[in-house]
C-alpha cells in the first residue's frame, strides 16, 4: 500500500473528462493536487514543463493529458495524434524524472492492442500483431508512453505505472458530433432529434461492433487505486468486464433519452475495430471492481448533458 496522505500529486490534463474525475476522486484523499491549465503550462513545451515541474516539485505524477477523440478524429488527424502524445508524454516523464518525482501514473488505451487480440484481452497481447488502421496512430503514441514508463523504470528504479482504460464515458465528455467518441455522439443526435419532434437514431457504421464503456468515476476510482495498491512494469488493464453491440448501445441510448424509432446505419462511416473487451482480471486480482452500470451511467450522463448544455464541450477543437 503506498500512501497519498500528505503527498503534492500533479494531475495533467485536468480540465479533460478523465482528469476532472481523478481530481474529484483524489478531494477525497489527504494529498495536495496541483492542476494547470495550457495558459500555465503547455505540455507540448519541453522548456516550460521543466520549468514548471521545477517550481512545484510534486510527489507524484498522473498523467491524464492527451489528445483524444473518436473514430473519426483519430482518422484525420494522424499527425496531431500521434505528435501531441508523444510530445506531452516524453515532456512529461521525463521532467517528472529529471526533478526526482518517485511515482508516476500514465494513462494509455485498450487501443493499444492488436486488431484481432484474442477476447477477452489480456495484458500480454501487446505487441502480437498488427494495430487497428482507425487509431493506429494513438495507438502507437500510447504504446510508447507505456514504453517510455517501463524504461524510466527499469534503467532507473523509479516506480513509474501505466493503467490502460476501456473507452470512456460521463460527465464532461465531447459532445461535438464530428470528434467525439459513440456515447456522446449518440446521446446528443438522440436529444436533438426528440426536441425536433423526429424519430429514429442514425448510426455511424454497421452498428455489429462490440464496445467495453466504463463510467469516468470508475475509471478514477480505479486509477487511486493502482496508485495505492500497485507497483510492477506491465502495465494493468481498466474495463468494465462487459461489452455490448453499438446497435444496443444505441437503443438503450434512445431509452435513456426517451427517443422512439428505429435505428439507421450510415456504412459510410467506419465500424472500427470489431470488438475490444479487455481482460480485467490483474485489476480484479488486486481487488478492484466496478460499481457504475452502463444503464446507471448512461442516465447520469444524459443528465449531465441536460443540466450543461450551455457549458458542455459541443465544439472543441
Ligand atoms: O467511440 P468511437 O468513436 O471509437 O466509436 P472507437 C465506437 C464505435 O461506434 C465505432 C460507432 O464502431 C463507430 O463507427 N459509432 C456509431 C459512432 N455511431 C457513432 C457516432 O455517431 N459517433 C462515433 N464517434 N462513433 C476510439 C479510438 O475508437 O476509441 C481512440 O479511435 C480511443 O483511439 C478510443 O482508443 C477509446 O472505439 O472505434
Amino acid at each position: 500500500m503506498h500512501t497519498l496522505t500528505g503527498k503534492k500529486i500533479f494531475v495533467a490534463g485536468h480540465r479533460g473528462m478523465v482528469g476532472a474525475a481523478i481530481v474529484r476522486r483524489l478531494e477525497g484523499e489527504d494529498c495536495e493536487i496541483v492542476t494547470a491549465g495550457r495558459d500555465i503550462v503547455d505540455l507540448r513545451d519541453q522548456a516550460a514543463v521543466r520549468a514548471f515541474l521545477a517550481d512545484r516539485k510534486p510527489d507524484i505524477v498522473i498523467l491524464a493529458a492527451a489528445k483524444v477523440g473518436g473514430i473519426l478524429a483519430n482518422d484525420t488527424y494522424p499527425a496531431d495524434f500521434l505528435y501531441d502524445n508523444l510530445i506531452m508524454e516524453t515532456n512529461v516523464i521525463e521532467g517528472a524524472f529529471r526533478v526526482g518525482v518517485e511515482r508516476l501514473l500514465f494513462l494509455g488505451s485498450s487501443c493499444i492492442y492488436p486488431k484481432h487480440a484474442p477476447q477477452p484481452i489480456p495484458e500480454g497481447a501487446l505487441l502480437t500483431g498488427p494495430l487497428e488502421p482507425t487509431n493506429e496512430w494513438y495507438a502507437i503514441a500510447k504504446i510508447a508512453g507505456l514504453k517510455l514508463c517501463e524504461a524510466y523504470r527499469k534503467q532507473h528504479g523509479v516506480d513509474y505505472i501505466s493503467g490502460m482504460p476501456t473507452n470512456l464515458y460521463g460527465p464532461g465528455d465531447n459532445f461535438d458530433l464530428e470528434k467525439s467518441h459513440v456515447i456522446p455522439a449518440l446521446m446528443r443526435k438522440a436529444h436533438e432529434a426528440k426536441q425536433a419532434g423526429e424519430t429514429g437514431l442514425t448510426v455511424w457504421g454497421s452498428g455489429a461492433p462490440r464496445r467495453e464503456f466504463l463510467h469516468v468515476d470508475d475509471c478514477a476510482d480505479a486509477l487511486v487505486f493502482l496508485l495505492q495498491n500497485y507497483s510492477g512494469a506491465s502495465h494493468v488493464n481498466i474495463g468494465s468486464g462487459n461489452d455490448v453491440t453499438i446497435a444496443d448501445l444505441a437503443r438503450e441510448i434512445m431509452d435513456v433519452v426517451g427517443l422512439e424509432g428505429a435505428l439507421h446505419f450510415d456504412r459510410s462511416k467506419p465500424d472500427g475495430t470489431p470488438r475490444k473487451l479487455m481482460s480485467n482480471d490483474r485489476l480484479a486480482a488486486l481487488g478492484w471492481r466496478p460499481s457504475i452500470t452502463l444503464g446507471d451511467g448512461l442516465r447520469a450522463t444524459y443528465a449531465w448533458f441536460l443540466d450543461n448544455q450551455a457549458t458542455a464541450r459541443l465544439k472543441v477543437s
